[in-house]
C-alpha cells in the first residue's frame, strides 16, 4: 500500500533530508514549513525523480488556527515526523532575550503540540500511524548557554513518552530521535545568520549530517506494525555529550 509521510520544517536540513529519502522509499509526501518558494522546488525535484505524489503547505506551525485550518481538512498521513524547530541565541539564562525565549517555546513545544493534536486525532479515527519526533541530545542533557533550547527539547522528550502511552492504545506508534550536532541551517539560525560564526560550530571534527538523521527516520517507520522504536540518540563519535566536542587542533 502507498503511504504517505507529513514532514513539518521540510524546507532544510534534516526535514528535506527526511523528504528525500522517504520519497526513495516511495511515501507520498506532504511537505510543510513557511518558505513556500523553496517547498515548490523540492516538489518539482521530487516529483522528477521519484514516482510519488507531493503537496506542498505553508505552515507556520505556531500558528493554532493555522494548523487546524490547514492540516483539519487533511486525510491522516500514515507518517508524521514533528521536525519544525529552532534554537535562537547562546547565553546565560540571566542575559537572555525573552522574544528568542517565546519563539522557541512557540515552535518547540507548542507548534509541535497543535500539529500533533490535529494530526493525532485522524490517526485515532484511522486505527493506525506513526509520529516521529525530533528531539535533541538538548532533550537529554544539558549544556551551558543552552537552558531554554535544552528546556523546550526536553519537554518533547516528555511529549514523545506521554505521547506513547497516551497512542499505544490506538494503534499508533511513536518515536524520539535525538541527534547530536548536524550541520545544517541550524546554526546559521541561531545565530541570527552569522554564517561565518555557524561554520565554526562544526570546526576540527566530522559533524553529522542531515541524512544521518533521515536514515534513522526512515528505519524506525519501515520497521514492522509490531514494532515499535522508542528512541534513538544518535551522536558524532566526536561528540560523547551534550556540548562536548573533540576538536583536531593543527
Ligand atoms: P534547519 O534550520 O536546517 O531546519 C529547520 C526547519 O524548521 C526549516 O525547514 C524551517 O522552515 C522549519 N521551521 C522553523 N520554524 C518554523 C515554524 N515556525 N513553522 C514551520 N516550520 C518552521 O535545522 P535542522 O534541520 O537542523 O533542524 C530540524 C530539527 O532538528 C529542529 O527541531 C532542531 O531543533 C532539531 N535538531 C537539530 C540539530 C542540529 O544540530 N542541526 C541537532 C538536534 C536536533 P522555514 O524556515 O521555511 O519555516
Ligand atoms: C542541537 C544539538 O547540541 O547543538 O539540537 O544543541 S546541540
Amino acid at each position: 500500500m502507498k503511504k504517505t509521510a507529513l514532514i513539518t520544517g521540510a524546507s532544510s536540513g534534516i526535514g528535506l533530508a527526511c523528504a528525500e529519502l522517504l520519497a526513495a522509499q516511495g511515501y507520498d509526501l506532504i511537505l510543510t514549513a513557511r518558505r513556500q518558494e523553496r517547498l515548490k522546488e523540492i516538489e518539482s525535484k521530487l516529483t522528477a525523480s521519484h514516482n510519488i505524489s507531493v503537496q506542498t503547505l505553508c505552515l507556520d506551525v505556531r500558528d493554532k488556527a493555522q494548523v487546524n485550518e490547514i492540516l483539519g481538512k487533511m486525510d491522516a498521513p500514515h507518517v508524521l515526523i514533528n521536525n519544525a524547530g529552532l534554537a535562537l541565541g547562546l547565553s546565560h539564562f540571566y542575559a537572555g532575550d525573552t522574544d528568542q525565549w517565546d519563539t522557541m517555546i512557540d515552535t518547540n513545544i507548542k507548534g509541535l503540540l497543535y500539529v500533533s493534536r490535529t494530526v493525532a486525532e485522524k490517526m485515532i479515527a484511522r486505527g493506525t500511524g506513526h509520529i516521529v519526533n525530533i528531539g535533541s541530545i538538548a532533550g537529554k542533557e544539558v549544556y551551558e548557554n543552552g537552558n531554554v533550547y535544552c528546556a523546550s527539547k526536553h519537554a518533547v522528550d516528555a511529549l514523545t513518552r506521554g505521547m506513547r502511552i497516551e497512542l499505544a492504545s490506538k494503534g499508533i506508534k511513536v518515536t524520539g530521535i535525538h541527534p547530536g550536532a548536524v550541520e545544517t541551517e541550524f546554526s546559521i539560525v541561531r545565530f541570527s545568520g552569522d554564517a561565518e560564526r555557524a561554520k565554526k560550530v562544526y570546526e576540527g571534527f566530522e559533524n553529522l549530517v542531515a541524512a544521518d538523521i533521515a536514515d534513522a527516520v526512515v528505519w524506525a517507520v519501515t520497521r514492522p506494525e509490531h514494532v515499535n522504536i522508542n528512541d534513538i540518540i544518535i551522536m558524532p563519535k566526536a561528540q560523547p555529550a551534550a556540548g562536548v566536542i573533540h576538536r583536531k587542533t593543527n
